[in-house]
């Protein structure tokens, strides 16, 4: 081949094949404890990970580019323990992921939607990424096989968590962790407060899930935060989804970036989202 080609062929990382289907370095079940304070040096000095959170297998080329998002405030020790557990755990997945947390500036009430969209939108100003995981802080997997990536039908990851006995608590259940690739969260217009599982049937998509085995989590146990109440109108909003769903969203996304910061192992991004109307 000629020199230009051969040129071509290392820059694109055409001679490394794709990841395969079942990544062969995990693990299984886990232990998962948060009892004991963890220490990230170890994982920073390792250097596998990238600043700003970035990591891509050097084996294979992944299948696909995965911005992980995470809604944030005042969770620093939650922060620690998810870094310390899934970094590892992501990287035996072979994912080719960046890792983004969604900080929620000032006292107004908690916005979780509103920062999973904020996230999609920042995350694809930084790379071309086909693949949104967005998770609660709180929320570990306890077993590997549970892949950080994106399906034919939205995702839900965190299937069988411990609070809940390791149950589903109900068919429809979408929070706590999913993964939806580009396509899907453009015809659901994005997170909306007003609707999580139930948008998606209304644009013709299913709920695909790992087994109750596969699916098993461990969440940190916390007082529920002052500012994010359980929201006492969340049943009439959701019967109200259909009209809202076109007009509240990714389309109609407004916000600031305060500031953007890459530490060693994700980047933060603090946003003001504006008060609730
Ligand atoms: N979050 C923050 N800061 C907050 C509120 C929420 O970072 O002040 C984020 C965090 O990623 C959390 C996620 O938003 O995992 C979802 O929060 P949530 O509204 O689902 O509530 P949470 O996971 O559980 O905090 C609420 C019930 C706790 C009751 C505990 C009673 N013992």
């Amino acid at each position: 081949p000629f020199a230009t080609e051969v040129i071509t062929e290392i820059v694109t990382n055409q001679s490394l094949e794709i990841c395969p289907e079942n990544p062969p370095q995990l693990k299984g079940p886990l232990h998962v404890e948060f009892s004991s304070v963890v220490k990230l040096d170890k994982l920073i000095e390792e250097g596998s990970v990238s600043p700003g959170g970035r990591f891509r297998p050097k084996e294979c080329v992944s299948q696909q580019k995965v911005a992980i998002i995470i809604p944030f405030r005042d969770r620093e020790l939650h922060l620690k323990y998810w870094l310390y557990y899934m970094h590892p755990i992501l990287q035996r997945q072979q994912l080719d992921y960046g890792v983004y947390v969604i900080e929620q500036t000032g006292a107004d009430l908690f916005n979780r939607a509103k920062l999973f969209n904020v996230g999609y939108a920042e995350a694809l100003k930084e790379d071309n990424y086909d693949c949104f995981v967005f998770s609660d802080i709180d929320i570990i997997p306890i077993d590997d096989r549970n892949l950080y990536k994106c399906y034919d039908q939205p995702r839900h990851l965190s299937v069988a968590i411990d609070k809940f006995n390791f149950q589903l608590p109900y068919p429809q259940i979408f929070g706590g962790i999913s993964a939806l690739s580009k396509e899907q969260l453009l015809k659901i217009n994005g997170f909306s407060n007003n609707y999580w599982g139930w948008g998606l049937s209304f644009r013709g998509m299913s709920i695909s899930r790992p087994d109750l085995m596969i699916g098993r989590c461990k969440m940190i146990q916390h007082e529920r935060d002052k500012l994010n109440p359980p929201n006492p109108q969340r049943m009439t909003q959701l019967s109200h989804t259909i009209e809202m769903m076109d007009k509240d969203g990714i389309n109609s996304l407004s916000y600031s970036v305060v500031s953007s910061e890459k530490s060693s192992l994700y980047t933060r991004i603090s946003v003001n989202i504006g008060s609730p109307p």
